[in-house]
């Protein structure tokens, strides 16, 4: 039986992934990679520096930098980020969401967070939801980040529950190979051929409610 949920924050509860972007975007094209659409899906979900090499190399550029020059542009890219992070409001939140949370609480189900951002705390602050989620994996204790199952194995743990009673929600595809890793039920939330790992697909986030949930896993 299904007790709880654990959510990927950026993609799913909320469109951070267009400021990631946005921010990422002016750093590649600073140091001459060419951005795309491809690559902008590709750093969803994953950290911080797997992301700038993940651009270095997209650029044939991964051997050009220093470690000491990787993360002044890391930083660059996050303070350019939380400028826009700042302007967020709980109107940021993505259809349904919160209806959804609420609904999940009225239920009895735990909830947790499986965020790969140092920064979800922040947003979540942003978004009123800090009471919502009070369980949260720490990423900076993670020695994989996604796709390895370790922090959705946490997020589970967090909410004391085997990983079998828990569903996952993601909108990476390597977030989809973390649930499935770890053992739990995955939801993808986006296009269903990027996200075909999934146990269950929905195209947007206005779908996810218990309803669809049950009639999916019947
Ligand atoms: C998110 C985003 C990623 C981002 C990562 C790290 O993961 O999807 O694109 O690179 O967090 O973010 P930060 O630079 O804020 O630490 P998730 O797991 O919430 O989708
Ligand atoms: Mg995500």
């Amino acid at each position: 039986d299904i007790k709880g949920f654990v959510f990927d924050l950026d993609g799913v509860i909320t469109d951070t992934s267009v400021f990631h972007s946005q921010a990422w975007r002016q750093v590649a094209e600073k140091v001459g990679v060419q951005w795309d659409d491809q690559l902008a899906d590709a750093l969803k979900g994953i950290s911080r520096m797997d992301s700038l090499n993940l651009i270095l190399k997209h650029g044939h550029r991964e051997n050009d930098f220093s470690a000491a020059e990787k993360q002044a542009l890391a930083t660059e890219k996050n303070t350019h980020y939380l400028e826009l992070v700042d302007q967020m409001t709980p109107a940021n939140l993505l259809p349904g969401i919160k209806d959804f949370l609420t609904s999940l609480q009225t239920a009895g189900y735990q909830l947790s967070l499986a965020s790969a951002s140092k920064n979800s705390a922040r947003v979540l602050a942003k978004l009123g939801l800090s009471a919502v989620f009070t369980k949260a994996v720490d990423p900076t204790t993670l020695t994989h980040g996604k796709p390895d199952p370790e922090i959705f194995r946490r997020g589970a743990e967090l909410l004391n529950l085997d990983p079998a009673q828990c569903i996952g929600v993601e909108d990476a595809a390597a977030g989809i190979q973390s649930i499935n890793g770890a053992g739990e039920t995955s939801i993808g939330i986006g296009d269903p051929q990027v996200l075909a790992a999934a146990d269950i697909n929905f195209k947007d986030t206005a779908e996810l409610t218990l309803a669809n949930i049950k009639a999916r896993m019947a």
